[in-house]
């Protein structure tokens, strides 16, 4: 056979990822993946580099959340998977379909620990922390490997998924026609999930006989892109919402039926809650005292038959995938079957009124130093005509203050800390979210949050991205504690210049320490469109340790 028509294990990697439909790959360069990036490039996939594998994985499992199709990211093999593993277990937590692809060490040697460069038993370490994980050990496994990969990250329960391929299998040989055959494009990886007809009935019937209905929607929900079926059984309802912190905006927050203002007293009197891909877990308080009642009864929408019964009994469960299951509830609702009751409705628009009366006296409020409300405040009002811009958001008060005063009107538009409440997403999901949309990004970051990931500004800066990220800089964790001789767990460098750093890379820096200042930069540099970092000083002082979390928190009795 003449060379003319043998492929190799790098070619047929990249057909197979055309041949799917991936057009970007995220990812970090070094053995024995620089080839593979380099070819990609060559044969037009839009490749974006980072400074850490993590970052990378972040950026992948937010294309994927925006998608609907498995983001990808490219590893080197042992450090560099590892670094972005946290980013996959994430993903799998969060319900983000993605996939890591790695390139490994010799398997005989790994096999024998025999101490090959960079050697690790990758793909048993994923199987741990992804939906599934993967090796391809032969080059014509390619495609089946990848089609494998695809199938386990978008259908049913999305998640994370590890594909682990050889160096050897990189550099190995194979026929043209061969290889042609092995390829495979996935005919519907992500079907629809039809729920029962009974389970829809049975949740109807729970629903007619609501006084204090409540509807609860979720990244789920979010993910599904079901937005008009959601928005009419909703308003067809004209039951009361409460969006979890990323589905804000799947009906905007300014909604008259948003319930969002009233949170704590919608869920501790609602007699029937319907959640909507939102899982009952410890941001919604397990679904247990003090904040719900014992006698809450529950429609449960997921696509994940083993989510049902998971924290509290579900009375009506409903499984199935969103769009399905909403439009079947649509189908089975007659007209005015389903009443919340007035006096329900005029309770949950007095608490609003009353919370966000209070609300407004803090944000109206101008201190010197700003502290959380006062900067935040105008975050809201410039951002407030731009419902265009992804807003990512991490920290701890940060996180909180921010989710609560940013108003949300366009669904998918807010990323954040997500389900375990981590820390280093900010710059991963911002380089993400601008990539895949080519839209404008207002990064909300904690300073203790944007030093996860702060070294991605360079990565923003070489992309030259519209990222702007404005850092609300207490000086700490949670707060500003006295950096003497010896640093506490929690303080930092006292007047650290963040926006110095943006300008080592071509990036704009601003110092800001008024509300004024603050407004003016912000404006300025989405007007601009470019990568800018506003280093926003806050009083060290403004700030809970825990923020809203504290009871999670256990406590020594240490004297502080
Ligand atoms: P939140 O943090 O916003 O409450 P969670 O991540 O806890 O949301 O819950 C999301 C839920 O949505 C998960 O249980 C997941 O199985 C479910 N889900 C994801 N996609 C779909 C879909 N297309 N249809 C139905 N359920 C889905
Ligand atoms: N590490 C990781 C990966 N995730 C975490 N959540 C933490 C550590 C612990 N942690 C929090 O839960 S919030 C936070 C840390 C380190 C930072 C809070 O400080 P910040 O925000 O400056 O980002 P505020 O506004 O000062 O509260
Ligand atoms: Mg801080």
């Amino acid at each position: 056979m003449d060379s003319a028509a043998m492929t190799d294990g790098f070619h047929l990697v990249i057909d197979a990822l055309k041949l799917n439909g991936i057009d970007t790959i995220y990812g970090v360069a070094g053995i024995p993946i620089t080839d593979l990036l380099r070819l990609a490039q060559q044969e037009g996939i839009r490749y974006i580099g980072f400074r850490h594998e993590q970052s990378a994985a972040n950026a992948a499992a937010i294309a994927g959340y925006l998608t609907k199709k498995p983001g990808v990211c490219m590893t080197v093999s042992g450090p560099g998977f590892l670094n972005g593993m946290v980013a996959l277990a994430n993903a799998t937590t969060n319900c983000f379909p993605m996939i890591l692809i790695s390139g490994s060490s010799d398997r005989a040697i790994i096999d024998l620990e025999q101490g090959d460069y960079e050697e690790l038993d990758q793909m048993n370490a994923a199987k741990a922390y992804a939906k599934a994980s993967f090796r391809v050990n032969r080059p014509q496994d390619i495609g089946i490997g990848l089609a494998r990969a695809i199938h386990a990250a978008v259908s049913g329960r999305p998640g994370g998924v590890y594909l682990d391929l050889t160096a050897e299998v990189l550099g190995s040989t194979l026929d043209v026609e061969t290889a042609k055959k092995s390829l495979i494009k996935p005919v519907d990886p992500a079907p629809s999930q039809i729920p029962s007809q009974e389970s829809v009935k049975r949740a109807v019937e729970l629903l007619a006989s609501a006084q204090r209905p409540l509807i609860i929607l979720g990244k789920g929900a979010a993910y599904a892109q079901a937005d008009q079926a959601i928005r009419t059984f909703v308003e067809s309802t004209r039951i009361p919402f409460l969006p979890m912190s990323m589905a804000k905006g799947l009906l905007p927050d300014s909604h008259p039926q948003s319930a969002a203002a009233a949170r704590s007293y919608a869920i501790g009197q609602a007699d029937v809650v319907v959640l909507v891909g939102a899982r009952l877990n410890w941001l919604l308080s397990h679904g247990k005292g003090p904040l719900w009642s014992d006698a809450t009864q529950y429609v449960q929408i997921d696509i994940a038959p083993t989510e049902i019964d998971s924290n509290r009994a579900i009375a009506a469960p409903i499984v199935g995938d969103i769009q399905s299951s909403v439009e079947a509830l649509l189908a089975e609702i007659k007209p005015n079957q389903i009443q919340p009751s007035p006096e329900w409705l005029q309770g949950i628009s007095e608490r609003k009124d009353k919370n966000v009366r209070r609300m407004a006296e803090r944000l109206n409020a101008d201190p010197q130093p700003m502290n959380f409300s006062s900067a935040l405040r105008v975050v809201r009002d410039v951002l407030s005509d731009r419902p265009d811009i992804y807003v990512v958001n991490e920290g701890a008060n940060t996180l909180d203050f921010a989710r609560n005063i940013i108003d949300m009107s366009e669904p998918r538009k807010r990323l954040d800390t997500g389900t375990w409440g981590i820390m280093g997403i900010g710059m991963g999901y911002a380089v993400g979210a601008a990539v895949q949309s080519g839209q404008p990004v207002v990064a909300i970051e904690g300073d203790s949050a944007f030093g996860f990931s702060g070294m991605e500004i360079e990565t923003i800066c070489r992309y030259r991205l519209p990222v702007v990220i404005v850092v609300l800089n207490n000086g700490g964790i949670y707060r500003g504690d006295p950096v003497g001789s010896s640093p506490s767990p929690t303080g930092f460098v006292h007047d650290a210049r963040y926006d110095k750093l943006i300008e080592a890379f071509g990036g704009t820096g601003y110092h800001v320490e008024t509300s004024a200042s603050l407004e003016k930069a912000l404006k300025e540099a989405i007007e601009r469109g470019t990568p800018a970092l506003i280093n926003c000083v806050i009083d060290s002082s403004a700030g809970t340790e825990s923020g809203h979390i504290q009871s999670l928190n256990p406590k020594s009795g240490l004297k502080k």
